[in-house]
């Protein structure tokens, strides 16, 4: 079982405590206002003030610590000021941990109309009823303060895969500027932080550029941004070796929008801490469970008649009340519970994954439960 620790709040930012080192990967406990995270975490994606098909309750239950939302859609809908006066997003969405929010630039550049990229922001039209608005450093910082955010993101620009060196160097230098803009504009205070983002596309010198120049600057916690955008897990490894020895052993790394179950383990073994991902929720919408047997598909026909637990050694309630013939007629026949069980069982499993890698790692054991992953059918190399 896991260590134990009162919380320890310094008078301004987050506090991260190493717990454990086992080669590269890393035990560590951030301690925020609104509750501790122990790492290696995963954060279930909850963009528009919710972690779809699933309430905050069943959410803390899979073992989440700390949920994502997003900037870009809570400014947009309901608004950032709605959500202050309100009492912030964690009072809206009755959320009892802490929350990171993203600062928008990624999900403008995925989803927004007529963007527009510029030193002073990006503009874009809402991709709701086409309003035109300004994302800059400052604004983007203070939507999260009205957000009260526990962790807030930096501004940046993450360009596509591949990328022009020119390109992902304009726009590593830019993400600099703006860092430091940010740092600016942010409000310390005790337990809550900011976090910069290395970018510089998959380029080495660039990603090493981008390290030192946010560690310059001074961050609560480093994120890995411009990845998981095409370049593939080898090319992402590599960049994450260029990377994390640039970054302080004694603030949390984040690897944004990472990944799969193997990616998780691939990441965490190169010293990553952090991560979020729509996987685990949006494929539970989509019939995709994530198992200790390898990720299955319950519209399968051949789960038509199976009365066997989707996870015979998972115990989230998809798991021990259900079989996978009744999950499998829920998805055929399109009920949203199957989209409630599939989430809640894949959240569960991410949770039990991280748990699992934590464990390991404050065991001195990571290298052999790494090994055993890799060759079990649960890293989907089959
Ligand atoms: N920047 C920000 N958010 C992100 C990314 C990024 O580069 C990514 C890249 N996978 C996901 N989310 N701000
Ligand atoms: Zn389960």
């Amino acid at each position: 079982s896991e260590v134990r620790g009162g919380p320890v709040l310094p008078d301004r930012g987050l506090s991260f405590a190493l717990l454990a080192r086992d080669g590269q990967a890393r035990r560590g406990r951030l301690a925020t206002a609104h509750g501790i995270v122990e790492t290696p975490a995963f954060m279930p994606v909850g963009t528009a003030a919710t972690v779809k098909a699933m309430t905050p309750e069943a959410v803390a239950q899979t073992g989440a610590q700390i949920v994502l939302g997003n900037t870009y859609h809570l400014m947009l809908r309901p608004g950032a000021d709605r959500i202050r006066r309100l009492g912030g997003l964690r009072k809206f969405m009755n959320w009892q941990g802490p929350v990171l929010t993203d600062s928008g630039g990624f999900q403008v550049m995925s989803l927004a109309d007529l963007r527009k990229v510029t030193e002073e922001g990006v503009t874009f039209r809402s991709h709701l009823d086409g309003a035109k608005h300004l994302l800059s450093p400052e604004s983007a910082v203070g939507i999260q303060h009205d957000l009260d955010s526990t962790i807030t993101m930096q501004l940046d620009e993450c360009v596509a895969y591949p990328a022009p060196e020119a390109e992902a160097e304009r726009a590593m230098e830019l993400s600099l500027r703006w860092a430091a803009r940010c740092k600016a504009a942010f409000r310390p205070r005790a337990g809550y932080g900011l976090f910069g983002i290395v970018q510089g596309g998959v380029n080495p010198t660039l990603r090493h550029r981008s390290a030192a120049g946010l560690v310059e600057i001074g961050f609560d916690g480093y994120a890995l941004g411009g990845l998981a955008v095409g370049e593939g897990l080898e090319l992402r490894n590599l960049v994450l070796d260029a990377t994390v020895p640039h970054l302080p052993e004694d603030r949390p790394r984040y690897l944004m929008g990472v990944g799969k179950p193997v990616d998780l383990v691939e990441s965490v073994a190169r010293g990553v801490d952090m991560f979020d991902c729509v996987l685990p929720t949006r494929s539970g919408r989509t019939s995709q469970a994530f198992t200790r047997a390898g990720p299955m598909n319950l519209r399968n026909a051949r789960f038509a008649d199976d009365a066997e637990p989707l996870d015979p050694d998972c115990a989230c309630p998809a798991c021990r009340n259900y079989g996978r013939a009744y999950l499998h007629h829920l998805v055929k026949a399109k009920e949203i519970l199957g989209s409630m069980l599939l989430t809640w069982h894949n959240l569960t499993y991410y949770q039990d994954l991280m748990r699992d890698m934590r464990q390991a790692i404050q065991a001195g054991r990571f290298a052999s439960f790494r090994r055993a992953f890799l060759d079990s059918p649960a890293a989907g190399r089959e």
